[in-house]
């Protein structure tokens, strides 16, 4: 399932300003990286503009499927549980073990965004991260 998200926010403050004490790993690109294993994500958090990124996913685990679903702004979850589709507002599917792959997603809503694999256990198992959409340069 993919969804490509427009809309037109009104941002006062700008989000670069907010960030600026997370150091360079806090620095916004328009490609990005994750590893998957079993069971997490290298890294964990992500920055990137407003608008188009390209993500680039390897995944390193020996015999299991991840992916990386990216939830609507302002959802939270940490179990397995509390998942649901409708929480997904796009995603890399799933990729069989020793993947790599590139793919390209839009999301024009400054903010942070959860990121988990959802495939069943893999969330309560720590496959969990933070993706933060920075205010377009
Ligand atoms: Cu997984």
């Amino acid at each position: 399932m993919k969804k490509l998200i427009a809309a037109s926010v009104l941002v006062t403050t700008p989000l670069l300003a907010a960030c600026g004490n997370d150091g360079p790993s806090a620095t916004p690109s328009d490609s990005i990286e994750v590893t998957a294993e079993d069971f997490k994500f290298g890294p964990a958090e992500w920055h990137v503009y407003a608008g188009t990124f390209t993500l680039t996913f390897h995944n390193e685990s020996a015999a299991m499927e991840h992916e990386w679903a990216i939830l609507n702004q302002g959802v939270s979850i940490s179990t397995d549980e509390e998942f649901e589709e409708d929480l997904v507002l796009t995603e890399l599917e799933k990729q069989p073990p020793g993947t790599t792959i590139s793919e390209s997603f839009t999301i024009d809503e400054p903010g942070e965004y959860q990121v988990i694999c959802a495939l069943e256990g893999h969330l309560s198992a720590g496959m969990i991260g933070k993706l933060v959409v920075h205010e377009a340069a």
